[in-house]
């Protein structure tokens, strides 16, 4: 399903050269588009995986730079996720009425006609959680099903793949719903709605308009799962063709959980009781919920979804238990990169710990946590470039230490941990002040507690 018109003239440019870019670069090149490739830094994501693209024939790679001559020449742009709106080579593309599309748009159209049907799992947090579950719960009821998106396999790579799942679960970030105008899914589930990347919108209302465009192509064959206890998500998806189902933590709804018998339901039937679902916090019994919601439309049995909800463990970096050192358990949440995916973690702590919190502002205050800190939290310590923004919002309400080096904080945070304790990396910041990515800061804390 490629534009006939990619296939002449100035080809394709891709910008861009992660993941996205390199899945986007090798697709087109095998349905035989001239690509222009692109990066504007010298040590681009994609690493290795570029020396690949080198051999393509009709593949040109450019890094270090975009030539903004050969992308007004190009008959489409095709643009990764982390590359801003206003980013020169996309303002250049503007200028020059060359239509812009995501990784997510051009992979989604590859597929087309292939019969594979797509969950697309969107909301501020849990998303991935979600995704993964997702694709758990259909894969351990015998349906041929992968997660894609986001969470890291671009949906340009399953298409040039063509391994021919049944069902996708995709991850889709505001990002890529931007420049997305062709994706549809069947069934759509939208976690839950924060404040996030204020640092990329000029206001949370840009952010949440992004988001709306899960439902751009809505029509009355879909289904749309929400979180029914947040009013901002029923107002997203207000007056979308569709059937709604709903999940709730506080009411019955078409998945919800019964608080006094601690079990999750669907609808008037037990599901699974809470004991039984191994991750930790109230958000992650929500994402479960959504998540079975979203399979029943792809026909599995209360049975069958219990069946994988059992099995299912945390992900990496998600309120994920490292490990137990002298009594104190620490915990890698280095995924919370918002003050929303914080309070969730802060919220799941059933003992004292100590918070490790700091990297990259993303402009929103820390203030909203004290109230929160003040019952267990024995300690924060504040690093990285938020450090003296965090000490400013939280000192003086919570104990609070100033931290410098990634090693520094981790040996603070030993030295205040005590026995029946837990040491909690939820840094409600992004990591690009001290690290590629969160996973880099995942890993470095996980290696770090390992030498303990
Ligand atoms: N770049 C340019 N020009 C610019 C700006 C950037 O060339 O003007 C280049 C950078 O030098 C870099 C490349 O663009 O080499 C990076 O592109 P990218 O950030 O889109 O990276 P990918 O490897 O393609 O990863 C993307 C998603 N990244 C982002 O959205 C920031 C990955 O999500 C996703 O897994 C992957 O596509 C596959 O779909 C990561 C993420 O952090 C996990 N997502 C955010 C989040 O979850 O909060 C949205």
């Amino acid at each position: 399903m490629i534009p006939e018109a990619w296939r002449g003239g100035g080809g394709v440019a891709v910008i861009g050269l992660g993941k996205s870019g390199v899945a986007a670069t090798r697709l087109l090149a095998r349905e035989g588009v001239r690509v222009y490739a692109s990066d504007a830094s010298d040590h681009p994501y994609g690493g290795d995986a570029l020396g690949g693209l080198r051999t393509l024939s009709g593949v040109t790679l450019d890094v270090g730079r975009h030539d903004l001559a050969r992308i007004r020449a190009a008959a489409a742009v095709i643009v990764s996720p982390g590359v801003p709106p206003e980013a020169p080579p996309l303002a250049a593309a503007r200028e020059a009425r060359v239509p812009i599309l995501s990784e997510i748009d051009l992979g989604f159209r590859a597929l087309a006609g292939s019969g594979t049907r797509c969950i697309a799992i969107t909301g501020t947090n849990g998303k991935t959680t979600t995704t993964a579950l997702v694709a758990h719960l259909l894969r351990t009821a015998g349906l041929h099903a992968e997660a894609a998106g986001n969470i890291g396999r671009p949906l340009a790579d399953i298409a040039l793949a063509g391994d021919h799942y049944q069902w996708l679960a995709v991850e889709v970030s505001s990002f890529q719903l931007h420049d997305s105008p062709h994706f549809a899914p069947d069934v759509g589930i939208v976690t839950n709605l924060a404040p996030d990347h204020l640092d990329r919108y000029a206001s949370v209302d840009a952010y949440y308009a992004d988001k709306r465009l899960l439902f751009r192509n809505a029509a009355p064959a879909h289904v749309w799962v929400l979180n029914g206890d947040e009013p901002a998500v029923l107002e997203l998806a207000g007056g979308v063709p569709g059937r709604r189902a709903l999940f709730s933590l506080r009411r019955r709804a078409d998945g919800w959980y019964d608080a006094t018998a601690r079990r999750l339901q669907l609808g008037g039937e037990a599901l699974l009781p809470r004991a039984e679902l191994g991750l930790l916090g109230d958000h992650n019994v929500a994402n479960a919920l959504a998540a079975a919601l979203a399979v029943r439309e792809a026909g599995l049995t209360p049975a069958g979804i219990a069946n994988g909800l059992r099995s299912f463990r945390a992900l990496p970096h998600r309120l994920e238990p490292v490990r137990e050192v002298a009594g104190v358990r620490w915990i890698n949440d280095s995924k919370a990169t918002n003050i929303a995916s914080t309070v969730v973690a802060v919220e799941a702590m059933d003992r004292p710990f100590v918070l490790l919190l700091g990297g990259r502002h993303k402009g929103e205050p820390y203030t909203r946590l004290a109230p929160l800190l003040r019952e267990k939290c024995r300690l924060v310590i504040a690093y990285g470039e938020s450090g003296p923004l965090v000490a400013q919002d939280l000192g003086g309400q919570v104990p609070l230490e100033r931290g410098t080096t990634f090693e520094d904080v981790i040996a603070r945070a030993r030295r205040a941990a005590r026995p029946g304790d837990a040491v909690l990396l939820s840094p409600a910041c992004s990591s690009y002040d001290m690290f590629k990515n969160y996973e880099e800061r995942g890993a470095t804390f996980r290696r770090l507690v390992e030498a303990m």
